[in-house]
């Protein structure tokens, strides 16, 4: 544990800045005086800076002022230094607003982040009307960047190089910037920028980007391709204008912050508010949120600012941009401290003391499985929370040998989706069942309609059997367990009480569930998460689930090994898709990892797919077949359209993208074997061919995904469907599932 002092070590500026020369330093034992302490003494043991974002008038404001300096050690302009003011005609710059905020930080012993050198936002007019040529544009930038950062060049620590260069999506910003000059322009103003002082610690700022999304990684993946490059970037801002109604996940948060780290990058949060709707409370749930960024803060080393946007609710925008909100920082309008603030001193002051004991939650995707351990996350009370739970598909039939896919006719007759949640010693887990016939007349129970639910811990495990509108019958389980269906049939709501546990947090137990369907006579699907052979009540062919908190670390060892996937050997080179079906097996694309609080698919009309993989020699041959109601193919950006992408690491050898959009042939990139995609005309189903670098053997696997991606609307992808579940990171080579040739 990183940033936190042991209480011997713990040094306390007791008197004065802990900035200033003279300052004095006390050493002792457990620092009960760090109690009570100004945000910035406090923060600065750990060597973090607490900033505030403010402009000039705002120094008029005595208690404004008195406030920053008692608490603060890092100022950004909120908007003094921004081009429209800086730079208000073509020949002509402004710093006189800016000089004074620097000199007022210079006098108070206080950083200062310039904010922001190229944005899409705040420029002059004489800027946004022009009619720029690429070469001309690329001037005015050059010349606007070298003056501002040159003008204060040894003044500044920090700028905020580029502002929101990124949409939603992790498509390039359609900006003035963008249009003219192409993605290009983000590594020049870096480039320039450092030229102009090779001192200033340069930073990318963004708004969203704080977790794990398809924008923090559109951000990630370009800012490590300029760093591959030689760009000069230091450092990633993530913005964190939150609310307080919306939790925030530290693991993903966290996850996010350890990649950046990993690219040597420092972090800073740079514009954090939480607002709060007029018509609420909502002070707890903002402090819980400030809370957690200061855990985060506190945590790791690489995050060293911790800048909120303002002060005051006083002079905050919040209000005057997101109408029926407010309240957003962690003083009031009369400069009183709020929890949000008592919250945030609470956490640094057990930091300085020893006293943090603090790790984030597990992110199950930097675990190395080739399938992610289910997410189990911790409740308030005995009662599910679906806001609080991961939901999951049923996503294979395992009665139907290798055929696994479902059609979307077939997922009219039987659907579902479950999530299992804990609090203390119980898990606590809901199914969502679609049934078009529901059927529990069979002698045998098992043939009918019914959940099972598997749980293995150690060398013990058992089955749950629930038929539907009937409490669980479990097999030889000592505990409790109970389940009840809503009277139509559609919910399942069920508890387990593990009683040899207080607590089951940080536990990793072995785990499937499966939905069996019987439309009259004998069951025609058994649906699991999980591809397998159906033999799950022989103690076999678990998942596993995880049990997710503060604290808690999924177990290093996996406590099951799910089946992994298999491409048939085919018996010749494949001259058609069919060839390649008739032969190998067939696998569902079930979960949308682009929502992570619910992988399942609403409506399988909308997108829905399978895919299979054969291999002959030193080549794989798969198909995707794929149903959607709606094909958009002209994004710019190609991962943005409907697509599939597949993902092949063989050996030692690095791991390969290959993309081919709906309609076109793979994209070229840089693999030395061969590769090619044919979709039919309709766009519904693709027939691939790889070359690999060496010849497949019986048994060999390699590491291996599949996605398809669904466009809908021509701006978001909807949809990007695996057949595991996952956060979206297979591009980076990481979360591959298993593919064994036989
Ligand atoms: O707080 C700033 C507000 O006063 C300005 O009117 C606004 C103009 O768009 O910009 C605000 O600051 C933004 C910051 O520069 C970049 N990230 C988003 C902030 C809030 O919009």
């Amino acid at each position: 544990m990183k940033k936190v002092l042991l209480p011997t070590l713990v040094t306390v500026a007791l008197f004065g800045c802990a900035n200033t020369q003279d300052e004095k330093v006390v050493v002792q034992e457990t620092a009960p005086e760090s109690a009570g302490m100004p945000l910035k003494y406090l923060a600065n043991q750990v060597n973090l800076g607490i900033g505030a974002a403010l402009e000039t008038r705002h120094l008029q404001d005595p208690q404004f002022k008195e406030t920053l300096i008692r608490e603060f050690s890092q100022i950004t302009p909120e908007n003094e230094m921004k081009f429209m003011y800086v730079h208000p005609e073509k020949d002509r710059f402004d710093f006189s607003k800016g000089d004074q905020l620097v000199d007022f930080a210079m006098e108070n012993n206080m950083e200062v982040k310039g904010h922001a050198l190229v944005w899409h936002i705040q420029n002059p007019k004489w800027l946004e009307d022009g009619n720029w040529s690429k070469q001309e544009l690329k001037d005015i930038l050059e010349n606007h960047i070298k003056t501002v950062v040159g003008h204060y060049k040894g003044k500044l620590a920090y700028w905020d190089v580029v502002n929101e260069a990124f949409d939603d999506n992790g498509g390039f910003r359609e900006t003035l910037w963008y249009k003219t000059l192409g993605e290009e322009y983000i590594e020049l103003a870096f480039r320039w920028a450092h030229e102009a002082d090779p001192d200033a610690i340069l930073f990318y700022n963004d708004y969203s980007t704080e977790g794990m999304s398809s924008k923090s990684n559109a951000v990630y993946r370009h800012i490590k391709a300029l760093i591959e490059k030689g760009v000069p970037i230091h450092g990633v801002g993530t913005q964190l204008h939150l609310t307080a109604e919306n939790p925030i996940s530290d693991s993903a948060i966290a996850r996010n912050i350890e990649r950046l780290a990993d690219l040597d990058l420092s972090v800073h949060f740079t514009e954090i508010d939480v607002r709060i709707r007029n018509s609420e409370d909502g002070l707890d749930n903002q402090a819980k949120r400030y809370g957690k960024l200061m855990k985060l803060a506190a945590f790791y080393p690489e995050v060293d600012l911790f800048t909120t946007w303002g002060i005051s609710d006083k002079y905050s925008w919040i209000p005057g941009w997101f109408d029926g909100y407010g309240r957003a920082l962690m003083f009031d309008e009369n400069y009183q401290t709020k929890p949000a603030y008592k919250t945030v001193q609470g956490i640094l002051t057990d930091a300085v003391t020893g006293n943090f004991s603090y790790e984030p939650v597990t992110d199950l995707s930097k675990v190395q499985r080739y399938v992610q351990a289910f997410n189990a996350k911790e409740l308030t009370s005995t009662k599910f929370d679906a806001s609080k739970a991961v939901f999951y598909p049923f996503a294979f039939n395992q009665l139907n040998g290798k055929n696994q896919a479902l059609t979307p006719e077939q997922r009219n007759s039987i659907d579902g989706k479950w999530a299992v949640s804990y609090y203390k010693n119980k898990l606590i887990g809901q199914v969502i069942r679609k049934d078009n016939v529901t059927y529990i007349d069979n002698a045998q129970a098992h043939e009918n309609d019914n959940i099972e639910l598997f749980i293995r811990i150690g060398e013990q495990f058992w089955q749950f059997r629930s038929l539907v509108g009937q409490d669980f019958a479990p097999l030889g389980f000592p505990g409790k367990a109970t389940g009840e269906w809503s009277a139509d049939g559609s919910v399942f709501n069920f508890t387990v009480e593990l009683s040899e546990y207080d607590d089951l947090v940080g536990e990793t137990f072995g785990f499937n569930i499966a939905l069996a369907d019987n439309d009259g006579t004998n069951r025609t699907a058994q649906l699991y998460p999980l591809t397998g052979s159906n033999t799950g009540w022989q103690g076999e062919e678990f998942g596993e689930i995880f049990m997710n908190g503060q604290n808690a670390v999924v177990a290093s060892i996996p406590v099951s090994t799910p089946p992994a996937f298999r491409a048939a050997k085919l018996s010749s080179a494949p001259t058609s898709a069919q060839d390649v079906l008739d032969q190998s097996y067939e696998y569902s694309l079930s979960y949308n990892q682009l929502n992570q609080s619910d992988m399942s698919v609403a409506d399988h009309q909308d997108i829905s797919g399978s895919w299979a993989v054969g291999y002959h020699e030193n080549w794989l041959y798969g198909v995707v077949n794929r149903v959607d109601d709606t094909t958009v193919t002209s994004m710019a950006q190609t991962y943005q359209n409907d697509n599939v992408e597949v993902f092949v690491q063989q050996g030692e050898k690095a791991m390969t993208q290959f993309r081919s959009v709906v309609g076109k042939d793979f994209e070229k990139i840089g693999y030395t074997g061969q590769y090619n995609a044919q979709w039919n005309d309709e766009g519904t189903q693709l027939f691939f061919a790889i070359e690999l670098s060496a010849a497949l053997k019986n048994g060999e696997s390699i590491a291996w995904n599949i996605a398809l991606a669904d466009n809908d609307d021509g701006t978001t992808r909807k949809h990007q469907l695996y057949p595991v579940p996952g956060s979206n990171i297979s591009y980076l080579g990481e979360e591959l599932t298993k593919l064994i040739a036989e």
